[in-house]
């Protein structure tokens, strides 16, 4: 079986499902022309969620299918039927997928097998005109429409999920060394820097099952971007050992196993918070005779860095079964000091819900309400329905933004902008004395001359 390519990180363009508009009905009997409002609401659309699923180890679904879309809410109908919801979709993520916005701003950490984030939010089903009567208003000729749903761009990343990270200069074995291993063909070339993103692969020794990442190859400089750089490290920032993969056979001079590994040491302080993994030492392609002897002299050395040396051949197999029991034996340690289960951890994006909140302010001619409810509300609206605007209207009204345009100096006439990027524009006058007419017919609106 092919273990597939390791993808790290994945924009994902989601939109969440849009809610079902309401319906405008009157309900309608022989005998009996006019019956009540019975215009049933929206249904709500769907949400999308991440799960952490620990069965899924990479995200190589979502680099396959990077667009997904929740179903939407039915719209309601008469004899105050309401729409069916549209359906969520649950897109399982591995344990351990950091979640952010596309600006780089943090939304969450998930930690945790069944872990839930709910990441794009359904828009509400509107109401219908039944659910809209009041005594006063017994008949509405109105609904109101469906929210869109959320839609948002988003990153996955996955921070390495393996157990064995590989580090080593290019062209060392790295991969290799994967390939002969575990059931991975990650690409193996004569040539530096082969590696361009990291593979895993899935390794068994005895009853341990474990996994191994290698990493692009490091160079002397990498953390100050030479090479392919050391942002690579980050993937085996989660590795619980580290494995140097030596090139027991350079050809080239200055290169001796001690130095190399002195070298990826130093690019390794460098990058920090690797200090307390455990290390081995593979000096591989000792199927070369030279590299074979070179071996034997240098493992001393090494060995007094405290380090234990295998002498391996990825080419061979020779000393494969070794190392693959040390670094399961470097594992089940990691396992077994690990606690039992990493608390849950969720860096939710501050989001105020019902949020009776909202500013004015004044940009040159123009002023700009923003506030969760009045935007919702502008979404809700059939701005083609005169009684629609007029709701809508009467509900800024009171919740007190005509005050806070007066006193923010807006005059009749002025240009009124409600949200962000995609705001609606009204002349403040117009739009608003429909909802004037509406208090009015309630008669007790001070505004009102
Ligand atoms: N003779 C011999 N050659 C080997 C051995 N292991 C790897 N090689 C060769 O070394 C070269 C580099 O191997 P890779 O596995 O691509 O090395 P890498 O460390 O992954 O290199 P980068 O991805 O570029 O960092 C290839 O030509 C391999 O065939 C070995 O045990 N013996
Ligand atoms: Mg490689």
């Amino acid at each position: 079986m092919a273990i597939p390519t390791f993808v790290d990180r994945v924009v994902l363009h989601l939109a969440a499902g849009s809610g079902g508009h309401g319906c405008v009905s009157v309900h309608r009997e022989k005998f009996k022309p006019l019956g009540g409002p019975d215009g049933g609401n929206g249904g709500r659309g769907g949400d999308i969620v991440l799960v952490v699923d620990p069965g899924v180890t990479t995200l190589l679904d979502y680099h396959r299918r990077p667009h997904r879309r929740a179903g939407n809410g039915a719209p309601g109908e008469g004899s105050m039927r309401n729409g069916a919801d549209g359906d969520d979709i649950v897109l399982a993520v591995p344990d351990g997928t950091v979640v952010t916005g596309r600006d780089g701003r943090p939304i969450a950490d998930l930690v945790g097998s069944g872990t839930r984030l709910v990441i794009a939010q359904g828009g509400r089903g509107g109401l219908g005109n039944a659910a809209l009567a009041t005594k006063r208003r017994r008949a509405p000729g109105f609904a109101l429409l469906g929210e869109p749903g959320q839609a948002s761009d988003i990153v996955l990343e996955l921070k390495s999920v393996a157990d064995v990270g590989l580090v080593g200069f290019p062209s060392a074995g790295k991969s290799s060394l994967i390939a002969a291993m575990s059931a991975a063909r990650p690409k193996i070339a004569d040539y530096p820097f082969t590696t361009l993103t990291p593979n895993l692969g899935v390794v068994e020794a005895g009853d341990v099952r474990f996994t191994v990442a290698d990493v692009p190859g490091l160079i002397e400089g990498a953390s100050e971007g030479r090479g392919l750089g050391h942002e690579f490290l980050r993937h085996v920032e989660r590795c619980k050992a580290l494995v140097h993969v030596v090139d027991g056979a350079t050809p080239e001079s200055g290169r001796d196993p001690v130095h190399d590994i002195q070298v990826i040491e130093a690019e390794l302080e460098r990058h920090g918070g690797l200090d307390d993994r455990p290390r081995l030492v593979a000096l591989n392609k000792v199927d070369v005779p030279d590299a074979r002897e070179l071996a034997e002299m240098v493992r001393a050395d090494i060995e007094a860095m405290g380090w234990r040396v295998f002498p391996i051949s990825a080419v061979t197999g020779d000393g494969l079964r070794e190392l693959s029991f040390a670094m399961a034996s470097l594992v089940s340690d990691a396992r077994a000091a690990a606690p039992a289960a990493e608390p849950t951890r969720l860096v939710l994006r501050p989001e105020a819900v019902d949020d009776d909140g909202f500013t004015v302010t004044r940009e040159g001619e123009r002023f700009r309400v923003r506030g969760v409810k009045p935007e919702r509300w502008i979404q809700q609206t059939d701005f083609s329905n005169d009684e629609a605007v007029g709701y809508l209207a009467d509900r800024l009204a009171r919740l007190g933004v005509e005050d806070e345009l007066v006193k923010a100096g807006a005059e009749p006439g002025d240009e009124v902008v409600i949200g962000g990027e995609d705001a609606v524009v009204f002349d403040w006058e117009p739009s608003m004395h429909a909802g004037s007419e509406l208090l009015g017919r309630r008669g007790s609106d001070p505004r009102l001359e």
